[in-house]
């Protein structure tokens, strides 16, 4: 670095306190209501995902009653289970979302 300042020294003195932000999975809950093409659409228009990739998930979830569709820091991860939360229920479909600590 071309220039370095006193304060700089004295941080690096210090333990290094950078560390990476917990993370958070948000998880896609099954149930008997919610059509298969609707979770598709969801993972896809929320989490950004492939047709292919939304399909494997929702299939996952259906078989198995739960699954990640993404792992993001804290207020990314509520942010997007509030709007699938939002989403869902204008579409008056039961589908549940929720936010777990890696
Ligand atoms: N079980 C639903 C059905 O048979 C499909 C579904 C999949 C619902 C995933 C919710 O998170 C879910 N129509």
């Amino acid at each position: 670095m071309a220039t370095r300042h006193r304060e700089d020294a004295v941080l690096e003195a210090k333990k290094s306190k950078v560390k990476p932000p917990p993370m958070f999975k948000v998880l896609l809950l099954n149930d008997d209501y919610t059509p298969m093409d609707f979770v598709v659409a969801v993972l896809q228009k929320f989490f950004a995902l492939s047709r292919e990739k939304a399909t494997q998930i929702m299939l996952k979830v259906h078989r198995e009653g739960i699954g990640v569709c993404g792992v993001y820091p804290k207020d990314v991860a509520a942010t997007k289970v509030e709007q699938v939360k939002s989403y869902a229920k204008q579409h008056q479909h039961p589908l549940q979302c929720v936010m777990e600590e890696n």
